[in-house]
Parts: C-alpha cells; sequence; structure tokens
C-alpha cells in the first residue's frame, strides 16, 4: 500500500472516530479565571479582565462561540451570587443573554471570618451550622439556575501537630455533609473535592481520594468524588485513582489544570499532556468495556495571572479537544487482546499511537462542519472583542486593589 494511500484510509476512519468523540464533549468554564487573580505575593492587574457577572458571562461565551464545546459557566456562590438566592434571576437572565448554562455552583465557605479555624470541622458548633446553611443556600440557587452539581471544595484543616482533634473533625465532616446532601433537590449531585496541603500546611480535614470517597458513600447516594488534577503529591498516578473511582461509579467530575510542582493552576497540558490523554484513556477505555457512558463533569479549574485571560481559556478548551480525541483513537479491542495475553510492548504502544496521532487537521474538520472556527484562537483574535473590551474595562479595572499585604 502507498503511503498516500495508507494515510488516507487511517485519516477517514480517524475522522469519524474524532468527529463522534467531540460531538460528545463539553468541558465547563470556571467562572473566575476571567477575573483578575493573583499569587500570595500579589496581583498583576490585567485591563480586560472581567470584573462583574456580566462580563464574566460575556468573555466566557467568546470561548464557547470559538470552540464549541464549553456551553456552560461554573459559579462561586460567593464572588458570583454576593446576594445568594436573591441574585438567582438575574444571574439567570445573563445565561440566556450570552447563551450559556449556569454549571456547577461552587459554594464559599473558606473567605468568611468565621471559618478561621474551619467549615464543617470547625471545633464551634455555631460555625459548622452558619456552614452547613451556606451550603444549603448554595443548594437552593443551584435549584433556582438549573445547575445539577454542587461542587464541595474546603479549606479546613490545621498548620501544626496537635492543634486540632483529627479524628473529631472527620466526624464532623461525615456528620455535616450527610445533613446537607438531605437537601439535594432529586436529580441534583454533591461532588467532593480533596486537597493533600494548602491553605492548611499540616494536615486537610479532606486529604485525598480515599477520604473524599469515603466521606462521599457516607454521605449519600448522590455524593460522588470530584479529582482535581492540581490536588495529588508528585508523581501520584491520578488515573490509576481515575480508574479506581470509576470502576466502584464513585467518580463525578473533574477540576482540571496542569502543574509543575503544587497546586500550580497552570493551562490543562502545558506540562504533562500524556497525563490527561492517559486520564481520559482511562475513562474510554471504561465506558468501552462497559457499554455505558461515564457521567462525568469536565470543568477547567485554572486561573491565568499572566497570559490573557479568553486567550488561555480557549487554548485549554482547545488542548482538551485534542487530548480527548487522541484518547478516543485508542484501539481499544486490540489494546484488551494485548493486555490479555501480557503483550506489554504492543499493548503500550497502543497508547502511544494514539498519542502520537496529530489529530488536529480532523478537529478543524469536524469544527467546520459544525458551523465552527478551524482555528478558535485565531478567530477570536479577528474578531476585535479583545480590543473593544479593553478599552470599555481599562479606565475602571485601573483602580488599585488589595495585594497580599
Ligand atoms: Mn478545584
Amino acid at each position: 500500500m502507498s503511503r498516500q494511500a495508507d494515510r488516507t484510509m487511517f485519516t477517514s476512519r480517524q475522522a469519524d472516530i474524532v468527529s463522534e468523540a467531540l460531538n460528545g464533549f463539553r468541558i465547563e468554564l470556571p467562572s473566575w479565571g476571567f477575573a483578575d487573580t493573583g499569587t500570595r505575593f500579589g496581583k498583576f492587574l490585567q485591563p480586560a479582565a472581567a470584573v462583574t457577572i456580566e462580563e464574566k458571562f460575556s468573555d466566557a461565551a467568546q470561548v464557547h462561540r470559538w470552540t464549541g464545546v464549553c456551553p456552560s459557566i461554573a459559579l462561586h456562590v460567593l464572588w458570583d451570587l454576593p446576594q445568594g438566592t436573591a441574585s438567582a434571576p438575574a444571574v439567570l437572565a445573563l445565561a440566556q443573554k450570552y447563551g450559556l448554562r449556569a454549571g456547577s455552583i461552587n459554594p464559599n465557605v473558606f473567605e468568611d471570618q468565621a471559618y478561621k479555624y474551619g467549615s464543617l470541622g470547625n471545633p464551634d458548633p455555631a460555625i459548622r451550622r452558619q456552614a452547613r446553611q451556606h451550603i444549603g443556600s448554595s443548594i437552593e440557587i443551584a435549584r433556582l439556575l438549573g445547575s445539577r452539581d454542587l461542587s464541595l471544595w474546603f479549606a479546613d484543616g490545621s498548620n501544626y501537630p496537635g492543634t486540632q482533634n483529627i479524628r473529631r473533625r472527620r466526624r464532623w465532616f461525615e456528620e455535616g455533609l450527610r445533613e446537607v446532601h438531605a437537601l439535594l433537590a432529586p436529580g441534583q449531585r454533591m461532588l467532593v473535592e480533596y486537597k493533600p496541603f494548602e491553605p492548611a500546611f499540616y494536615h486537610t480535614d479532606i486529604a485525598d481520594w480515599g477520604m473524599a470517597l469515603l466521606l462521599a458513600q457516607s454521605a449519600g447516594a448522590n455524593a460522588r468524588v470530584l479529582v482535581d488534577t492540581g490536588h495529588h503529591y508528585q508523581a501520584q498516578n491520578i488515573e490509576q485513582i481515575v480508574a479506581w473511582l470509576l470502576d466502584l461509579n464513585m467518580l463525578g467530575g473533574f477540576h482540571f489544570n496542569d502543574r509543575r510542582y503544587a497546586d500550580d493552576d497552570l493551562t490543562l497540558g502545558s506540562i504533562d499532556p500524556y497525563q490527561v490523554f492517559r486520564i481520559f484513556h482511562e475513562i474510554l477505555h471504561c465506558e468501552w468495556e462497559t457499554g455505558r457512558r461515564a457521567d462525568l463533569a469536565y470543568t477547567i479549574d485554572q486561573s491565568h495571572n499572566l497570559k490573557g485571560k479568553i486567550e488561555a481559556m480557549i487554548q485549554t478548551a482547545t488542548t482538551a479537544m485534542e487530548l480527548y480525541a487522541k484518547a478516543a483513537l485508542v484501539d481499544h479491542e486490540k489494546l484488551a487482546l494485548r493486555q490479555e495475553s501480557c503483550a506489554l510492548v504492543d499493548a503500550e504502544n497502543c497508547l502511544k499511537d494514539a498519542f502520537s496521532t496529530d489529530v488536529r487537521p480532523a478537529i478543524r474538520d469536524w469544527a467546520e462542519s459544525k458551523g465552527l472556527a478551524a482555528d478558535p484562537l485565531d478567530a477570536f483574535r479577528q474578531s476585535g472583542y479583545l480590543e473593544r473590551i479593553t478599552i470599555e474595562r481599562s479606565a475602571k479595572n485601573r483602580s488599585p486593589v488589595s495585594s497580599y499585604a
């Protein structure tokens, strides 16, 4: 067979696989990814950064407009719905205006002064109650917005050995999560996120996937674990965690970002794209094996301090599509046979062959078939949107902001 014929055959078969994969692929944008954020050393402001919730919706709509795979936006109750349930009608109107859906709802039980020593794990019962009430009202917000998932991340923990009773705090978490789970409306889910350190540096109350799993299992039938790819120690095998949670039907979704050292919130795939590929592969292989689609919420959890925020989100969505499409190209039947016979090199090559395939031409074809931009980043740059908001927002955004100290 000539190289040309080989390439043509290869491409058309792959194009169908890629197209089918992308038809089912959606990834949620974080509202906070469009606002100015910083490190603990300070913030560098961007003249075009979103400040209001309307600006966040408007910017997120740009990412969806050019990529076609980001129809929803995750919201943070304290930052996006400051009046709680009373803010819901305005947010619904914005969702309609910008053609997006309100996505997962993120309660905030870490910024209020009351949470200095924790929220659901706080030794003070009144503060534990305050946290439960805030989560309860977040569930109501989700219901009003038609959002399915409540996404729970806790900053609870301690900084020094001996300063907190770890066992009692575990029980308080168990009780608190059970109580708020009972408030979920039919069809709603509760996702429990874990993190090994930061902001607490000695112990965190939900430090890893095992703790999150136990708490989710005890909370109730609609609780699942949320895997934030940045919330692991170096060298941890994240795709194994994903495989276990999938097999137990306890995986609820992801917060995607990349990292080099800790929870760096870098652009997905910028440091280790093969890891993201391996995660997608575990999901797609499980789907192939079981014949059931995994019900997972993919969300971006990144803040770009220096990159242009909308450009970085387009870059992220594009990278996610590429890595998902590559994972879809794994020949599952061949892989299963090679695993069965322990043909190690050949089995591994099933992954490597798919990962090294250039899926970009097939993605461009898919985009054009949907009336989308073949090159989303270029289309965004040509649109003039960034220049327009830079002028509109820059005067307003020049006012001083609080820094670290
Ligand atoms: Mn996260």
